[in-house]
This record gives structure tokens, C-alpha cells and sequence, in this order.
């Protein structure tokens, strides 16, 4: 594979640092602690880690809310520590991948901070999108845009006592920055800079689709188009602009673009615009065969026209964890929207993201692995007053928002907090039974997650970077063969299947009943 591509096929750790490992034993994770587990990485065989957010933060929404793009958070450590991890991570031959906010900041930035302080009219208010507000007294907000947090009925706009509103679609914390000022475009690439200096070879990009405003924000009753905010042409402009910066470095982008509209997504991809954006067609994709090969299908179809490889995901911070979703009975019909209370077999989600991880890992482009997914652990039911997470809070608690999937690890069976840090208490509490989770505990056993997981890395290289070609199979059975000559086959029905014959078996997701059959909820991947 030509180094300069090896984003085409990598496969990408996504490291939440707050709950990965702790270093200093506060109980919040550190740099310190991902520095101490660099083998444990390595050993993994991940080719790169993108890490979320680690920049100055009042740590409103976990760091979606960045104070200062050029300072590490101290709770995280110091940018001489970042600097240090890069190098680290480089020498074992695994690339970093930083987290960019362009949508809003935090209202801590100094920016906002400026405009608060200016007052109405001023230019400082212009990075922004402040507006008065409607009604006889500017009493209701300037337009009907709805929160962009799942589950929210709030408001987009705050106003401030001298009476301008300003607009943001997260939290009041995450002011929208107003991207038609050139010194936002500036101050981006800026950014964009100086963490490619840092030794960073890929960036990716929160909520890619939603900066570019129309600049009358119009309501949304009426059905304006082009839509006023989500998708707009002038995007296509920054992610040109930013790539020529990428160039520079031999950097790369992912895009978090949340669109419905194949056409729409791949414009984002085209040959001088983003390398790769998230694909997240399996988090809304039953467990059925039909309905993941139509995924698959779509997927590649709709890459294929701009040349991007497709990427694969099955949890991020944002997402119920796999096990926990594949365990419901709606699996991942309603990822976003979650409920108390949901009944879930943890052992039949288990056996499914397992054969999930070979299926996703045998597919043509790369894979995103959220911690603890190798771990196989399952969402945590967080007690209620210790939910940290601003979507549960701007739900009026009706949602129970996303620290769920956001549990510290559990490195050690027998440490205090399962290894995670050592005198303080986690942030966020680990559930009981968290320990039997232990990466210690797992690398000791042949068929525990974290082993699966080694092996499939190990072995994924015999499936090339050539196409997918799908193989004739009986009814709720997946069965394709890549160009090198590797085959990936799941069975997702009730009745064992038969393997084809004159293959040799690589890995096994579970095990093959006594005749040598694959049984319901089982991938195998085979050499022709
Ligand atoms: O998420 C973007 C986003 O649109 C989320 O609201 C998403 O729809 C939701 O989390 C699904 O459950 C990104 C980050 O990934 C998220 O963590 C941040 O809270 C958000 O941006 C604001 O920066």
C-alpha cells in the first residue's frame, strides 16, 4: 500500500481522552494515560487514532465547546504533551487525527467573550450571529430553527440583557460562528496550520454540513431553498480552500456530514474537497440481511462516481454502543433518539457486533473503532444526577443523552475502578460488573472480544484493496468475496449454512456447529 494512502483502507481508533485512560489518577483520562497505552494500540494494530476534542474547554458538551484551539485542556495535559504523544504514536506507526469544531465555539472564546462585551452593532458581533429579536418588545427569537441535539425542543437562540439574540444550534454555550466573515475562514485555516506543524496527519470535522448560514435567516416554515443551514453551497468553498492547506502537509479530512441524500453527500468528496466523511448507514441499518447488503450497495455506489473510499461505523461518542443496540429489538432503527429503561439481550447483541466487526472490517475503505467496542462493552445506564451530557439536560430529562457509550475503560480486573486512573473516582461512575470487562482480563482469553478484534486486524490485510463482488447465498446469508481472494460470509438466519467448500477457514466470529456449519449470527472469513 503506498503511504500516501493509507487512509483509503486504515483503520481508525477513535479515542474519547476524557474516558480513555487517566494518567495522573484524577479520574479524568489524560494524555498521560494514552502515552501509557501505546502498546496496547500498537498491539491492537490500529493504524491511526483520531482523538475528540482535547483543546481548553468548560467542557459543556465534552469539549464541543473550545475555548482555545492552540492550548491543550489542562485537565488533558499541556501541548508539549500532545507534540510528545504524536511523535510517540508516529514511532509505533500510528498516525493522529484531531478533532475540528467549526461550527461554533465556546462561549468562553474570547471572541464571543469580545462580542458580549461590544455590545449591539459592534464588528466583534459580526463573527457571530447576533440579531434582534421579533415580537413588539424583540421579546421572541429572530427565526423557528430547531435545537440540532436530538431530543430537544429548545430553543436555538439566547438573548442577551441589552436585547440582541444570539443563534446557536447546540447548546448557549457553543455560539455558531458566522462563516460568511473572512476572518473566520482565516482563523480556521490558521488552525488547521498549526496542528499540521504539531506532526497531525488527518483532521476531522465536526458537523461538516451545518457552519454556512443563510445570511437573512429565514424560518424554516415556509421551506426555503436552498436549505438555511444545513448543506449549503458555500461549504463546498471552505472544504476547497482547506484542502489546498491539507496538500501542503499530505494531511487528510473526515467529514461528519449527516445527509440523507447519496448525491448530495458525495459532492463533499469530490477529488479537491474532503478525503474520506463518515458513512453512517449501519448505525440506522437493521440486523437483516437485505437491508445491509442494500446498505453496503449504496454506500459504494455513492462513493464510487468521486473516487473516495467509503468509511465503516458502528459506534462513536455519539451513539448507543454496538452491543447494547444489536441486543435490542429495534436495533438500530433509533440510535439517536434513546429511551430509559429499553430491554436489551446482551448476548445476542454480543454475538451480532461481533460478526459485525468481521462484516465491516472485510469491506472495501476504512473502519472507525470507538474505544471500548474491542472491549465489547455495553452501554451504561448512568444514575440521573450524575449525567453530565447537555443533550439529556436540554431534553428535560427525558432523554438520557450519550454519556451512556462514554464510561471510562476498564483496564485492569483487579485495580481499583477496573484500572481506570488509581485515587480518584471517575467522572463518570463505571457500572457494576464493569471489571469483567478488563483489557487485562481479555487478552487472556482466546474468545473474548479484545482477541477477536487483534486477530481480525492481524489477518485483515488478506482482503487487499480490491472490490467486492457479491456470491451467490441461500436466503439471510451475506457472502462476498474481495480480489485478493478473501471471502467474508455472515449468517444472519435462523438455519446454519453451509461454508463454501475448498476454503480455508481465517476467523471465526463464534463457533461452527458440529458439522462444520455456520450457525445464525456468525461470520467467518475464509481464503478461496
Ligand atoms: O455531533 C453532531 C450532531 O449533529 C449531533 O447532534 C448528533 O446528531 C447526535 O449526537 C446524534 O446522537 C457533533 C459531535 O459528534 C457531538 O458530540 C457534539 O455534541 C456536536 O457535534 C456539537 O459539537
Amino acid at each position: 500500500r503506498r503511504q500516501a494512502d493509507w487512509w483509503r483502507s486504515a483503520v481508525i481508533y477513535q479515542v474519547y481522552v476524557r474516558s480513555f485512560a487517566d494518567g495522573d489518577g484524577d479520574g479524568t483520562g489524560d494524555l498521560a494515560g494514552v502515552r501509557a497505552r501505546l502498546p496496547y494500540l500498537a498491539e491492537l494494530g490500529v493504524d491511526a487514532l483520531w482523538f475528540n476534542p482535547w483543546y481548553l474547554s468548560p467542557m459543556k458538551d465534552g469539549g464541543y465547546d473550545v475555548a482555545d484551539y492552540r492550548t491543550v485542556d489542562p485537565a488533558f495535559g499541556t501541548l508539549a504533551e500532545a507534540e510528545k504523544l504524536i511523535a510517540e504514536a508516529r514511532e509505533r506507526g500510528i498516525r493522529t487525527i484531531v478533532d475540528i469544531v467549526p461550527n461554533h465555539v465556546s462561549d468562553q472564546h474570547p471572541w464571543f467573550r469580545a462580542a458580549l462585551a461590544a455590545g449591539p452593532g459592534s464588528p466583534e458581533r459580526d463573527l457571530f450571529h447576533f440579531r434582534p429579536g421579533r415580537g413588539q418588545d424583540g421579546e421572541l427569537p429572530p427565526n423557528d430553527w430547531p435545537s440540532q441535539f436530538v431530543g430537544s425542543t429548545e430553543p436555538v437562540w439566547t438573548r442577551l440583557p441589552d436585547g440582541d439574540w444570539y443563534l446557536h444550534l447546540f447548546t448557549p454555550e457553543q455560539p455558531d460562528l458566522n462563516w460568511a466573515h473572512p476572518a473566520v475562514h482565516r482563523e480556521h485555516e490558521d488552525i488547521l496550520r498549526f496542528w499540521f506543524e504539531r506532526g497531525v496527519e488527518g483532521v476531522r470535522i465536526d458537523s461538516a454540513a451545518l457552519l454556512a448560514k443563510d445570511p437573512d435567516l429565514p424560518d424554516l416554515a415556509g421551506a426555503p431553498d436552498p436549505h438555511p443551514f444545513v448543506d449549503r453551497d458555500e461549504l463546498h468553498d471552505v472544504y476547497r480552500s482547506w484542502r489546498a492547506v491539507a496538500d501542503e502537509y499530505g494531511g487528510v479530512f473526515v467529514g461528519e456530514v449527516w445527509l440523507p441524500d447519496a448525491e448530495r453527500f458525495a459532492r463533499y468528496l469530490r477529488p479537491d474537497e474532503l478525503h474520506t466523511a463518515f458513512n453512517f448507514a449501519f448505525l440506522s441499518c437493521p440486523w437483516d440481511a437485505d437491508r445491509l447488503r442494500a446498505a453496503i450497495d449504496s454506500t459504494l455506489a455513492e462513493h464510487a462516481p468521486v473516487g473516495a473510499p467509503a468509511t465503516w461505523v458502528l459506534c462513536n461518542h455519539d451513539i448507543t454502543r454496538t452491543v447494547t443496540r444489536y441486543g435490542r429489538a429495534d436495533t438500530g432503527f433509533d440510535f439517536a433518539a434513546k429511551a430509559f429503561g429499553t430491554p436489551t439481550d446482551l448476548a445476542l447483541g454480543t454475538r451480532r457486533a461481533r460478526a459485525a466487526a468481521l462484516l465491516s472490517l472485510a469491506l472495501p475503505g476504512s473502519v472507525y473503532l470507538y474505544q471500548g467496542e474491542e472491549l465489547g462493552l455495553p452501554e451504561a445506564d448512568i444514575p440521573v444526577d450524575r449525567i453530565e451530557d447537555p443533550m439529556h439536560h436540554r431534553s428535560g430529562g427525558t432523554d438520557p443523552g450519550r454519556d451512556g457509550c462514554r464510561v471510562p475503560l476498564p483496564w485492569s480486573a483487579d485495580a481499583p475502578y477496573a484500572g481506570f486512573g488509581s485515587r480518584g473516582e471517575p467522572w463518570l461512575p463505571q457500572p457494576a460488573g464493569w471489571a469483567e470487562y478488563a483489557a487485562d482480563r481479555q487478552e487472556r482469553d482466546p474468545h473474548s472480544m479484545l482477541t477477536l478484534y487483534r486477530e481480525a486486524l492481524a489477518a485483515r490485510p488478506a482482503f487487499g484493496e480490491g472490490p467486492l463482488t457479491w456470491l451467490p447465498a441461500p436466503e439471510g446469508v451475506l457472502a462476498f468475496a474481495r480480489a485478493d481472494g478473501a471471502l467474508c460470509v455472515v449468517n444472519l438466519a435462523a438455519t446454519p449454512t453451509e461454508l463454501p467448500a475448498h476454503s480455508e477457514l481465517l476467523l471465526s466470529s463464534g463457533p461452527l456447529d458440529e458439522s462444520g456449519r455456520l450457525p445464525q449470527d456468525t461470520a467467518v472469513w475464509l481464503r478461496a
